[in-house]
């Protein structure tokens, strides 16, 4: 995790505020052309960024709470048992869905603003959930290789398993209340 957030994390910030500086200065320049072919930079590393701003509040050791599920609000943790059943059949949902994503992406818990439901959705490379989906994010899983195969090699299950351990679902009820109270 100190490696995943001092290399991978900040070579995202470093090249998002690069190209954001490269469209500024095709701006000023006039050059729409210039500006356009810098939205896949800009939402690649401005995702990279966004994502793991998120995932890194996600988690906790377990001396701060890390895995406890009991650190649930009662108003996500109501949702939660009316749109998948429980907190475990929850968690079945999301492994699964993170595990399934091809190549490089994410697991993600989300909350639908437009109907007021939570849904587990995936997205590839850094794609940032919010603004490509409209789901806001409550709960991230990084399932790109360079987060788990120091310690989980490719054993991609093992990772995602082990994650429910710390998991601060504090922060991941916090972000619910947040996004349900607008
Ligand atoms: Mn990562």
């Amino acid at each position: 995790m100190e490696l995943h957030h001092k290399k991978h994390h900040a070579t995202y910030v470093a090249n998002y505020n690069a190209t954001m500086e490269k469209v500024l200065d095709a701006q000023a320049k006039g050059d729409v052309s210039g500006q356009l072919s810098l939205q896949g930079a800009l939402k690649f590393n401005g995702g990279g960024h966004v994502n793991h701003s998120i995932f890194r509040s996600n988690l906790a050791p377990v001396a701060k709470g890390g895995g406890d599920v009991d650190k649930m609000g009662a108003d996500l943790k109501a949702v939660v048992a009316r749109d998948f059943g429980s907190v475990d059949a929850l968690k079945a949902r999301l492994a699964a869905s993170s595990v399934g994503v091809q190549g490089s992406g994410w697991g993600w818990l989300g909350y639908d603003p437009a109907d007021k439901r939570l849904r587990v959705a995936t997205c590839p490379n850094q794609d940032p959930l919010h603004a490509t989906t409209g789901l806001v994010p409550l709960l991230g899983i990084d399932v790109w290789e360079h987060a788990y195969y120091l310690q989980y090699k490719n054993v991609r299950p093992d990772y995602v398993n082990a994650l429910w351990g710390v998991v601060n679902w504090a922060d991941v009820s916090a972000r619910f209340d947040a996004a349900s109270r607008k």
